[in-house]
């Protein structure tokens, strides 16, 4: 029963990405990919996306990025303690959500335990997305900052790291939201290889995690934020705080979301 449900979900997804890349359509995306987000009302053209784009206090999306055991995990638990600490209704999410039927294929994958054609594992961890995006909305406009453990850009620098054409990678993710601040865990695979559990998984590989780390730079915007990961795990909390807190607090007095990737 779980198999038959997953599977309509790729075949919705599939249709829905099939109409993203039909000839009609193509041109717009394309283009909208050299720019990196939008308010929402400009961008609707590109994803299909409707809503509202008034200017109320919110929560704010902040995301954490990096390459594998630069700390990602670790510093969106300290973050979080800090913001409900301080009295923001805080939630925290990660994706891969391994917790949906697509997130168990994903995982099944990660851990090689299934084989996927790289085209098929992208389109999957984009859905993983897309199947949260109105729940994330709602949760952001209703007040909810929400910290996420990887995002878009690992879609994209993973698959692209893969040999996958990067405009390609990214046409799915157009209509996501946009993070107000993109947390960077900057650290050399090599050092991140010392640190525990690494080897498990699929991608855990140094001289891939070099290209993975090319292709992150590719996607810097101004939202990004480049944080030093190899210092102390408090020094990189500080650091962390104070970014996402300004954050928090321009997202409190009004701002509005914006998508990925059309600015
Ligand atoms: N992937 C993809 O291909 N496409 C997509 O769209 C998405 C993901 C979303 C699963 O990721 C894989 O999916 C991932 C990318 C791919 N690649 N792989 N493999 P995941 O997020 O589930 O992976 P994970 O198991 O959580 O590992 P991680 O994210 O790579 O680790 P981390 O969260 O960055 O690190 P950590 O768990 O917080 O810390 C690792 C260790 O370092 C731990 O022992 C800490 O105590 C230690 N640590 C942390 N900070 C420090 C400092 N500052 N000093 C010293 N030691 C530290
Ligand atoms: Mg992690």
């Amino acid at each position: 029963m779980k198999r038959i449900c997953s599977f309509s979900s790729v075949q919705l997804f599939s249709r829905s990405f099939r109409a993203l890349a039909s000839p009609r359509s193509l041109n717009y995306p394309l283009q909208s990919l050299k720019r990196s987000s939008v308010r929402m009302e400009s961008s609707n053209f590109s994803s299909g996306v409707r809503t509202d784009t008034s200017v109320k206090p919110r929560g704010a999306l902040i995301v954490l990025e990096g390459l594998d055991r630069s700390g990602k995990s670790t510093q969106c638990a300290k973050l979080l303690s800090f913001l409900e600490g301080l009295g923001h209704p805080t939630e925290l999410w990660r994706f891969p959500d391994r917790e949906t039927s697509v997130g168990q294929m994903i995982s099944a994958y990660l851990s090689n335990k299934s084989q996927l054609d790289d085209h098929t594992i992208h389109l999957l961890f984009s859905a993983n997305r897309w199947e949260k995006r109105s729940l994330m909305e709602e949760k952001l406009k209703t007040g909810t900052t929400l910290i996420v453990d990887r995002y878009s850009y690992s879609g994209v620098a993973f698959s692209s790291a893969k040999g996958l054409n990067i405009d390609w990678c990214k046409a799915p993710e157009i209509g996501l939201l946009a993070p107000d601040s993109v947390l960077y865990l900057d650290i050399s695979p090599e050092r991140a290889a010392e640190r525990g559990g690494y080897g498990d998984e699929r991608y855990e590989r140094v001289e891939f995690q070099k290209k993975v780390a090319d292709f992150y730079q590719t996607l810097r915007d101004s939202s990004w934020k480049i944080i030093n990961a190899g210092e102390a795990m408090e020094e990189v909390e500080k650091k962390i705080q104070e970014v996402a807190l300004d954050k928090v607090k321009e997202c409190t007095k009004g701002k509005p979301l914006s998508l990925l990737w059309s600015s």
